[in-house]
């Protein structure tokens, strides 16, 4: 008879670093420049992860193009083309013609910042995607032209202070309001356009997932707090992304064919001043005068009218909705 060993005693388990609990995959290599607590750098490794290997991505000129690829080294792990400020889009479309022309499925990502996607390079996204490229374009919203000194732009909120909207006895701060990008991206007759935040990985990671399995033209608008521009320390990136979410200023939305598909609830509206106090973009509108309370009730007027537009009041008993942690399918027109 064959002797039985006696079972080996099992190796205690080890603990994972937060390090190795990550997925094995980046598509963004940690080392690149950016700032501390930059939310462009994070979002756009998230995006990678949840995109995973098979994609090329073009990226116009930004902040992120410049953090990732100080020459001869470079962050990415993927195919990745630089191109203008102005055409990323138009760079993408080609590729997409391209890879079809050779019957290749590999997914095409543009990405570009708000300057190089609400104002310069809107053209060329315009054309994607009216020629209905199956692209899927990503903006990372962080609310100015970062990479040049924090000049404002198309996205900039209403009494944000940049280097070109500085507050002053004519004005508070940005005199415009900040453009309505998602709604006019709808108006091509997308399949599918969404906000999300650096400050929700889930959701972001699902909404990639998801644009990339769409076939056609797909747009992502991704919040993404910049600590140099908006003036923060970098450790409360995350907790700023979370509170334009949960105050209502950056609503999160998802838009199938121009209707409202699921909204990101909130349950509780934060006031608009707990996010604007933490910046110091916004430090004008706390002075003690009626300007300063006029424009914070402006804001707060801005952000209660997109919680009405988007139902975003998350006061029914949903089983999905649990403080704001995903997306919630809440569809219906939008009023
Ligand atoms: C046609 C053109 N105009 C201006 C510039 C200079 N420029 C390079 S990056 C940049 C700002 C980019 O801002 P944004 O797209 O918002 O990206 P961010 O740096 O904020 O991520 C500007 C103005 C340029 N490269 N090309
Ligand atoms: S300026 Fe802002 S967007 Fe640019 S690298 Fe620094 S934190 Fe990121």
């Amino acid at each position: 008879m064959n002797k039985i060993e006696p079972a080996a005693p099992e190796a205690p388990p080890q603990e994972l670093s937060p390090r190795d609990r990550q997925p094995r995959w980046r598509g963004l290599e940690a080392g690149h420049r950016a700032c501390q607590g930059c939310g462009e750098a994070l979002a756009a490794r998230l995006v990678l992860e949840a995109a995973g290997p098979d994609v090329v991505v073009t990226n116009a000129t930004g902040c992120l193009e410049v953090f990732t690829t100080p020459w001869p080294q470079s962050a990415w792990r993927v195919p990745w083309l630089h191109s203008l400020f102005e055409n990323s889009a138009a760079i993408a479309s080609g590729v997409e013609a391209a890879m079809k022309a050779k019957g290749q499925r590999t997914k095409v990502i543009a990405m570009g910042g708000d300057g190089g996607t609400f104002d310069i390079g809107f053209q060329a996204l315009s054309g994607m995607l009216e020629r209905m490229h199956n692209v899927l374009y990503v903006c990372y919203d962080n609310e100015a032209y970062m990479n040049t000194g924090i000049q404002r732009s198309g996205s900039t909120p209403h009494a944000a202070m940049t280097t070109t909207s500085p507050p002053g006895k004519e004005r508070m701060g940005k005199r415009h309001m900040k453009k309505d990008l998602l709604s006019i991206i709808a108006a091509h007759h997308v399949p599918y356009a969404a906000s999300t935040s650096v400050s929700f990985p889930a959701d972001l990671r699902r909404k990639v997932r998801r644009a990339l399995d769409i076939e056609g033209p797909t747009f992502l608008l991704v919040h993404s707090p910049c600590p140099l521009g908006w003036g923060h320390d970098a450790s409360r990136s995350i907790e700023i992304g979370r509170l334009a979410v949960e105050c209502g200023l950056f609503p999160v939305v998802e838009l199938e064919r121009g209707e409202l598909g699921g909204v990101m609830p909130i349950r509780e509206p934060r006031p608009v001043t707990e996010y604007l106090k933490l910046q110091n973009r916004f430090r004008h509108l706390f002075a003690d005068d009626h300007r300063a309370r006029e424009e914070r009730e402006h804001l707060q007027a801005l952000a209660d009218h997109n919680i009405d537009k988007y139902h975003l009041r998350g006061d029914g008993a949903d089983p999905l909705d649990t403080a704001g942690i995903d997306t919630v399918r809440r569809g219906g027109p939008l009023r």
